[in-house]
């Protein structure tokens, strides 16, 4: 108790200091962000009507090993991975997961596949026969999930 207003002092200015590096970095993220868009595309509020969808295959439908998928948005605008803009992303298929929460970075790994060129097809790699869970996922151009709205499951069986 002897040292506390010693440490109070410095505490405040800690916390002072802490804000001002916090205001700096964010007006400097701002002044970047700002050539293209104030928030993230990801954040901002989706159109009611916004979805995707698979054009060829349905719920419960048996497809071969090297099918290729055909999918596309409503209310959303394709665009390459890379470019931030409101209304537009790039879409993902996750086989054997589920869509991603909104704002969270799509994984890249086996399961989770990019995009990032502004496809719509994709011809499945030689799947082995059995149950398969497809969700086509949109994200933003940083790969930031437009979350469950943005996304559609289907189960399928391959054989
Ligand atoms: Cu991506």
């Amino acid at each position: 108790m002897k040292h506390f207003h010693l440490l109070l002092p410095i505490a405040l200015a800690l916390v002072i200091s802490s804000c001002k590096t916090t205001d700096s970095v964010s007006q400097h993220q701002d002044a970047q962000v700002d050539l293209v868009q104030p928030v993230l595309p990801s954040e901002q509020k989706l159109p009611k009507k916004a979805k995707v969808r698979f054009t060829n295959v349905k719920n419960g439908q048996t497809i071969k090993p090297n099918f290729k998928l055909k999918f596309e948005s409503i209310g959303m605008t394709v665009n390459p991975a890379g470019l931030l803009v409101s209304g537009t992303g790039h879409h993902h298929l996750i086989i054997n997961g589920s869509f991603v929460e909104r704002g969270v970075i799509v994984p890249a790994d086996e399961q989770h596949i990019h995009f990032g060129k502004g496809q719509t097809e994709y011809v499945l790699n030689n799947l082995k026969p059995g149950k398969y869970t497809l969700t086509l996922q949109f994200a933003d151009g940083a790969h930031a999930s437009y979350g469950e709205q943005l996304s559609t499951t289907v189960n399928v069986t391959v054989r």
